[in-house]
């Protein structure tokens, strides 16, 4: 049998990338720059599989093809927003993502950021980098209690329990859920989390909010400027889940006038523009989208793409199949 035809669009862990070069017909894009939806089109015409990323785009153009050879998108990562699921599914063509590997290191960069922003580190470690410690005393970069005080977690999958697992069970923290389903109670039990109807319920509550649902239209600006203006002018936003679902420039002005405490991002609205606003704020915390990025949960993701590919061309029903 012929080995399909894979197309990978950014470099993977030299691990994963040998183990699907035993199994595939590999292609690698190894320039450091991202292919562009054009380039996705022309590779679906070639390829029997593409493995794109969150840095690509695959809007439903992409798919408006005279022949496509392409039969499934085996995402690497969970979120899938940046796939027209209906453009392919409309075409035939499968696609796939890599869920439960990446929940655990996500969850502890959400917990870097808001350990990191209420307890100024990012200030800190800047100071003294700078030269400008002058030494201990009571009164400096005093930050906010994370342990005990009320996260509110908005999107309760797979990481958004992950976090829970660490806020109430490691640092005592009150679980408050916002969720667009039912959460069962034998679930919320788990972090004694209570769930609320609404994100109007849940912001008022929190010393935390905490981010974890999917991108995409649905969830575009689901954080506004009117509901920065529901959080404590004390309360910490963290968002490591995608960039729009913030209204960055309602965030800036938000931290900049004390709406809220501060935030912690590891997402962005226009990654890797970074909106010129969130630069100077002292009371944000930002990182370059490394919520996956350990070597563990990254060669992790190639391995359960690898897996569904395998599945798919061998027959079988890949476990991760989103379209
Ligand atoms: C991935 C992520 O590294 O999986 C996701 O959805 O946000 C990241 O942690 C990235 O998406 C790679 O595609």
């Amino acid at each position: 049998m012929t080995k399909p035809r894979v197309l990978v669009t950014r470099r993977w862990p030299e691990a994963v990338e040998a183990k699907m070069a035993e199994v595939f017909d590999l292609t690698i894009n190894r320039d450091d720059r991202p292919l562009g939806p054009d380039d996705i089109r022309a590779a679906m015409a070639d390829y029997d599989a593409v493995l794109p990323t969150v840095t690509d785009r695959l809007p439903a153009p992409v798919f408006d093809l005279p022949k496509t050879r392409t039969r499934i998108l085996a995402n690497y990562g969970v979120g899938f927003a940046h796939i027209d699921t209906e453009a392919a599914k409309s075409h035939g063509i499968a696609v796939t993502n890599t869920p439960d590997v990446l929940s655990e290191c996500t969850a502890d960069i959400a917990m870097t950021l808001m350990l990191m922003v209420a307890r100024r580190a990012g200030e800190g470690e800047r100071e003294l980098r700078e030269g400008r410690w002058t030494g201990w005393r009571p009164t400096h970069l005093i930050g906010t209690k994370v342990s005990g005080a009320t996260l509110g977690i908005i999107g309760f999958g797979r990481i958004g329990q992950a976090m829970a697992q660490r806020a109430h069970h490691g640092f005592g923290m009150k679980i408050l859920v916002q969720n667009r389903s039912k959460v069962a109670p034998e679930i919320l039990a788990r972090y004694n989390a209570v769930q609320v109807d609404t994100v109007e319920d849940l912001l008022p509550q929190c010393d935390f909010v905490s981010l974890h649902c999917p991108g995409g239209a649905a969830n575009r600006h689901l954080i506004n400027a009117r509901r920065l203006d529901l959080m404590k002018p004390t309360a910490f936003l963290i968002n490591t889940a995608r960039g729009e679902v913030v209204a960055e420039h309602a965030l800036a002005q938000a931290l900049w006038f004390g709406t809220i405490g501060g935030a912690g991002l590891d997402v962005f609205e226009r990654e890797p523009l970074i909106h010129p606003d969130l630069k100077d704020a002292d009371n944000l915390v930002m990182l370059p989208h490394l919520g996956s990025a350990t070597r563990e949960t990254r060669e992790g993701m190639g391995m359960r793409v690898l897996q569904n590919l395998r599945d798919f061309f061998e027959g079988r029903e890949p476990q991760d199949r989103v379209a």
